[in-house]
């Protein structure tokens, strides 16, 4: 440890209850990390940078596939970036929260055959996806997947990028979806020509999608979020990012990770929840203050929407409590807060006893 810091005796055992041991301690409280690993120490990075490389180098059609939250939109605004910078033959789809739901589905890829599409790489979703990997495939598209969520028998075809295969040894299970995508990203840098100052960018969208996922503050997850803080701290390089900070009356000089949790990724996120989760993405693609502004203006708008619904849930369900309680009932509500709906269940309630569901 370095000899001009004191660390309080508390916070050592603290830390110490938590599994960082004394060789460890440095790394954890320095502003400057270096704990990172190879990204080719994920067991199937070298064949899936082959492969992206391969659709870039032939002209295909790539289709990033990412998810409405801000962890899937973070991840891929990343590869947008970085895939960006090789091939003008790149674009995304964001599936819709309120028709689709989460992961690959068949009407979505669909869809982006009759877009064109070729070759889609899937960011923070997609490990379990066979039958629609497969059906991918029977159209001819290919497919990389890349994901962070635990796996089960079932996987998907082709190539899966996730440090939580059950075959993977990368050193770190605790990333996030963009934090795998940023991984593929520095496996593509070290192969090809990738300007450094993108590769900085896309480190402040690693930090933002790791800290809304609330992913394991420890580890690799550390080093990412102390480097893009640093990046947005110098002045943050993606301009998009830079115009929400300062429409949310924060300062990117000294924004902190609960500056994110509470100011910026609920923003992100609402859009995904009222509709159109492709607002975040065009927030950190975009090229122009005035585009920025524009989205900025709509996640906002979004946002206190977003909450809107969910204050008007939250007293309808008191409301409904109230009369409940009344009758000495045992009760659960359920607030949709996408759509503001309450759900009352009730149990009677017997002292002494759990209580009863079976009989009502
Ligand atoms: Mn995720």
């Amino acid at each position: 440890m370095h000899e001009s810091v004191h660390i309080p005796e508390i916070i050592l055992k603290i830390i110490r209850a938590r599994g960082i041991g004394e060789d460890m301690t440095e790394e954890f409280f320095s502003p400057r990390p270096q704990l990172a690993y190879d990204p080719f120490l994920l067991s199937e990075m070298k064949t899936g940078v082959d492969l992206l490389l391969d659709a870039v180098d032939s002209g295909r059609r790539i289709v990033i596939y990412g998810d409405y939250d801000v962890d899937g939109i973070t991840s891929t605004s990343l590869l947008m970036k970085v895939i960006g910078t090789l091939t003008d033959n790149v674009t995304y789809y964001i599936p819709s929260r309120l028709d689709e739901g989460y992961g690959l589905h068949r009407e979505s890829i669909d869809r982006i055959h009759e877009d064109g599409g070729e070759f889609i790489v899937t960011v923070d979703c997609g490990s379990v996806s066979r039958d629609e990997t497969a059906y991918a495939h029977s159209l001819g598209i290919g497919t990389l997947v890349t994901d962070h969520h635990n796996v089960s028998d079932v996987r998907a075809e082709g190539t899966v990028i996730n440090p939580k295969l059950s075959e993977d040894t990368y050193p770190f299970k605790g990333l996030a979806g963009v934090g795998v995508a940023y991984k593929l990203a520095l496996a593509v840098a070290r192969t090809r020509e990738v300007p450094k100052a993108v590769m900085a960018e896309v480190l402040e969208l690693a930090a933002i999608g790791t800290i809304a996922d609330i992913m394991p503050m420890v580890d690799e997850n550390r080093t990412i979020v102390k480097c893009g803080l640093r990046s947005i701290h110098l002045g943050c390089r993606n301009r998009g990012l830079r115009h929400l900070i300062d429409q949310s009356g924060l300062d990117y000089r000294t924004l902190r990770a609960s500056d994110i949790s509470f100011g910026i990724a609920p923003k992100i996120n609402a859009s995904g929840r009222l509709g159109d989760a492709s607002v975040g993405v065009r927030l950190f693609l975009a090229e122009t203050d005035a585009e920025a502004d524009e989205c900025c203006r709509m996640l906002i708008n979004a946002n206190q929407e977003r909450r809107r619904l969910q204050d008007d849930a939250f007293e309808k369900g008191l409301g409904m409590l109230d009369d409940e309680l009344a009758k000495g009932d045992f009760v659960t509500v359920e607030i949709n807060d996408s759509t503001g709906r309450c759900h009352i269940e009730k149990q009677r309630y017997v002292q002494g006893h759990r209580p009863l569901d079976q009989d009502r």
